[in-house]
């Protein structure tokens, strides 16, 4: 049964539009090696047959690794690839219905944006809240309004489960947000910007040792 690594983590988020030709195993393999406790596939675009095919590819990476490999927004297509869990946006199924997709064995998280949606979100059978975007982010379309660190230690206070901080994370700022509260951060361009992933991960995970 996959669980959440212990706290405070990196979650290393894999956009397959950022992959800039590298092939999505081998990313995953290194984030893996550079320390990521979970990752996540993020496929924006394509058929679902490609999204199934990606999911799988991703996943059986990351299980080489002992790593849990969560879907992003696709109950379906986390249950059909075997994946460790299912990530929801608030314009998916809902956690309960995604979680009865994927199974009670599975890791259900969700995006939540505002106090309102953090609260509700931690009601729901989830394993984790996922909270941003914390600073600016050029990755996501049409993002919320930043919460800020202020917001995350208010969302920290209303949030009884694992939560993840998302947005405009980096080594420079990784610290102070586990210092806020996060338990884990969620991460996509400073990792799939960098040339060296593994790299990259190492130094967000050292970064969050700094802070605990
Ligand atoms: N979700 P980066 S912010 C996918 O606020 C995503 O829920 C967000 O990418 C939210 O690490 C975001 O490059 C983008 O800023 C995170």
């Amino acid at each position: 049964m996959p669980r959440l690594p212990a706290r405070p983590f990196l979650y290393a988020v894999v956009d397959t539009q950022l992959l800039a030709g590298r092939p999505l195993g081998e990313a995953v393999r290194a984030l893996c090696r550079g320390g990521a406790g979970l990752v996540q596939v993020r496929t924006k675009s394509g058929s679902d047959a490609e999204r199934v095919r990606l999911a799988r590819e991703a996943g059986s990476a990351a299980r080489e690794s002992g790593v849990p490999m969560i879907v992003n927004d696709r109950a379906d297509v986390a249950r059909i690839a075997g994946a460790a869990g299912v990530h929801v946006g608030q314009e998916d199924l809902a956690a309960s219905d995604a979680r009865a997709i994927v199974g009670p064995n599975a890791i259900v998280g969700v995006s939540t944006h505002d106090l309102a949606q953090a609260a509700a979100a931690a009601a729901e059978p989830v394993d984790y809240v996922a909270f941003g975007p914390v600073f600016a982010t050029r990755t996501k379309q049409n993002p919320d309004p930043v919460v800020g660190l202020d917001g995350l230690r208010t969302a920290r206070g209303a949030v009884d489960r694992p939560l993840v901080a998302i947005g405009g994370i980096t080594r420079a700022n990784a610290a102070e947000v586990a210092a806020a509260g996060a338990d884990g951060v969620a991460v996509i361009s400073y990792l799939l910007d960098a040339p060296d992933l593994e790299a990259a991960a190492r130094q967000i995970v050292a970064a969050l040792r700094g802070a605990s």
